[in-house]
């Protein structure tokens, strides 16, 4: 009898699932790309915005849709937009990094952005991919599950979208200009955002403050994003705790913390419970820098609501960690653990390790003589003037060098004292080539060539797991045996600790041409990216999809 029972439930589960639209949509979205003024900080100035808004417009989608977004850009300047994560099968046409997948869009001209997000849930973002015009044009990406498919943890009452930015209150573009005129380190930025207000902690802001209200009792997603230049950010909210549930779109083991700490391009989902006595509380993020080099510390604040508390009340404030608080970082990230694992891989087809390097190159009109450098074992990228995807797929022959090194030169006390001889770099468009779906390890290595200092390192095309890290030199003899490949992170940005080493593992299963590179746009700007070209399968569905007709030409 009760087998039977069971037996009907399940057949009724079955029609159930069956007879559920689970079709995929296909989504469209117009992207002006337009010139706007917005007023923060007491005064308006123009800056580069998508349709006129700061942060832009939130994608939404569910798992397997697909989306087609017409760019139109009516700026002077050139621009591409890259979808932040999206793993853009067989499809790098629709990536974005200007000058790797495509030239841009140029001003009075449009491309749209065809893809299928397949395979992928969570909070993703997009921005601006050429010069640092993702200061202003960028925002996020809401990809649910499938219709039916619930969330692996307690369905929300509601969810926000909270966008961390970086605020300069001169043209961007004039900031990175004078930088790379004086070979110096350029300005940084004078506030923080959140979803584009800095908060009351500045002057007139009390207008250019967000606030989020929540129902006491209720429990709610915060879709966190880190879209800052150049700073890594802690962020809290006074009296709540945060449990985390996913990281760049790929569910976590949840575990509660009082704050989190999030690098440029990644992306965090928490859950937050309004469960304190209904008040007012600060949202606060700052930045988080274990080096001694100028940062913008500013806080930028907003405000947690509940509903019917009086704006008048003061809003309690967070205690944030120390703005050098390396312990907090490790710990946190120690706590990242993926929910269910896909296929790590566990046997390595193709090592790779490449040094992280800081340094000088000569420049004659530069202020000292020298501009500042950044380099992966000792290569500072130069970009080319066309697309090296158009290249790599016509076989254009004198735009890259397919050869990356493996590894460095020679090897070197990588974290030893500040290594002071060898500052200057060797500069070329080099890719590294990497066979279909074989499998690669790549510890990245942080140098204390000029000095030491983390980097958020982002790969195009794919998501990796984050199988290990430490401080100090990576030992191939002893690290690999506390290599986490049960359950290790999975995500698309991760951050190479100061002085320390990452290792990341990944499936090669998708061809095409992707940048790697840091995330903070300073060190992007300096050189510090390359490209792998994942060579076609043997089958027909194992290679680069022809181009679309309206891809731009340079
Ligand atoms: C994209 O938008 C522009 C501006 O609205 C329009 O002129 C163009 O036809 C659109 N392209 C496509 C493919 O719809
Ligand atoms: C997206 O999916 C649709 C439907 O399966 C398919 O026709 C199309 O070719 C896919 N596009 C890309 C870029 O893969
Ligand atoms: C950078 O900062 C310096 C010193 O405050 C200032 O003189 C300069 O105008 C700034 N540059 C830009 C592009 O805003
Ligand atoms: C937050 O979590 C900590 C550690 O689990 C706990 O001690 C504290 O009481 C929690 N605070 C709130 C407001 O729930
Ligand atoms: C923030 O940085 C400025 C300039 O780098 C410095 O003068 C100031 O003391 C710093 N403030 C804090 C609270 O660390
Ligand atoms: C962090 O900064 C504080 C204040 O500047 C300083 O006293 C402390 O020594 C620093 N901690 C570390 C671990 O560098
Ligand atoms: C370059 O010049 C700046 C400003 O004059 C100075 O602060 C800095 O130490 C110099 N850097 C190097 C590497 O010489
Ligand atoms: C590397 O440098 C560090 C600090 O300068 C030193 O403690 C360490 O012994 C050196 N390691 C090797 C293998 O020389
Ligand atoms: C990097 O390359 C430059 C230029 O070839 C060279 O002078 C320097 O010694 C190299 N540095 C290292 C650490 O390999
Ligand atoms: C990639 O390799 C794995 C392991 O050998 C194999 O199971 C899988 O089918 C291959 N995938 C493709 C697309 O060839
Ligand atoms: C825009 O891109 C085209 C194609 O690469 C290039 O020729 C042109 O100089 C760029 N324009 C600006 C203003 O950078
Ligand atoms: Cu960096």
């Amino acid at each position: 009898m009760g087998y039977s029972y069971a037996f009907i439930l399940m057949l009724l589960g079955f029609l159930f699932l069956v007879s559920s639209p689970t079709e995929a949509a296909i989504k469209k979205y117009q992207f002006d790309i337009v010139v706007s003024s917005v007023s923060r900080l007491c005064h308006a100035k123009p800056i580069v915005t998508v349709n006129g808004r700061f942060p832009g417009p939130t994608i939404y989608a569910r798992e397997g849709d697909r989306l087609v977004v017409n760019v139109t850009n009516h700026a002077q300047y050139n621009m591409t937009i890259h979808w932040h994560g999206v793993k853009q099968l067989r499809n790098g046409w629709a990536d974005g990094p200007a000058y790797i997948t495509q030239c841009p869009i140029q001003s009075g001209s449009s491309y749209t952005y065809d893809f299928n997000v397949t395979g992928q849930q969570g909070t993703l973002w997009w921005h601006a991919h050429i010069l640092w015009l993702r200061a202003t044009v960028h925002g996020a990406i809401v990809v649910m599950p499938k219709q039916g498919v619930p969330y692996p943890f307690p369905q929300p009452y509601q969810e926000a979208e909270l966008i961390l930015g970086e605020w300069w209150n001169t043209d961007v573009e004039q900031v990175e200009k004078q930088g790379n005129l004086l070979g110096l380190a350029p300005n940084m930025s004078d506030a923080h955002t959140i979803n584009g207000k800095p908060g009351p902690l500045f002057p007139c802001s009390e207008k250019h403050t967000y606030a989020l209200e929540v129902e006491s009792g209720k429990t709610y997603l915060l879709r966190i994003i880190n879209a800052a230049l150049n700073d890594d950010l802690f962020f809290a909210i006074a009296g709540h705790n945060l449990t985390v549930v996913e990281i760049d779109a790929s569910y976590t083991k949840p575990f509660t913390t009082d704050a989190i700490v999030i690098s440029p391009g990644q992306t965090t989902n928490v859950l937050l419970q309004a469960n304190q006595s209904p008040g007012r509380y600060f949202m606060a993020t700052r930045s988080f820098m274990d080096v001694p080099i100028p940062v913008d510390n500013k806080t930028a604040t907003a405000i947690l609501q509940y509903k019917g508390v009086p704006t008048t009340v003061l809003p309690a404030t967070p205690r944030l960690p120390a703005p050098n608080d390396t312990a907090f970082v490790e710990a946190f990230n120690a706590k990242l653990r993926s929910l269910s694992p896909g296929n790590v891989p566990l046997s390595v087809d193709r090592r790779l390790f490449y040094t992280i390097g800081l340094g000088v190159d000569p420049c004659p009109s530069c202020v000292n003589g020298t501009r500042l450098a950044a380099s992966l074992n000792n290569i500072t990228f130069v970009m080319p003037q066309v697309a090296l995807l158009q290249a790599h797929y016509y076989g254009v022959k004198g735009v890259f060098r397919l050869d990356f090194p493996d590894k460095p030169a020679a090897a070197f006390n990588y974290t030893g004292v500040p290594l002071t001889a060898n500052l200057g770099t060797s500069l070329g468009t080099r890719l590294g080539t990497i066979a279909f779906n074989s499998t690669v390890e790549l510890v990245l290595q942080d140098t204390n060539l000029l000095m030491v200092e983390s980097h958020p390192f982002h790969l195009h095309g794919y998501n990796f797991f984050v199988v290990g890290q430490g401080i100090g030199n990576f030992d191939r003899s002893k690290d690999p045996a506390k290599f986490n490949l049960v359950d290790p992170p999975e995500r698309n940005t991760v951050g190479v600790p100061t002085g320390g080493w990452t290792a990341i593992r990944f499936r090669a299963d998708n061809p095409g041409v992707w940048f790697m590179h840091c995330h903070l746009e300073v060190h992007t700007s300096w050189g510090l990216k390359m490209a792998f070209v994942v060579e076609n399968g043997n089958e027909p569905d194992e290679s680069t999809l022809p181009p679309p007709k309206d891809l731009p030409t340079c």
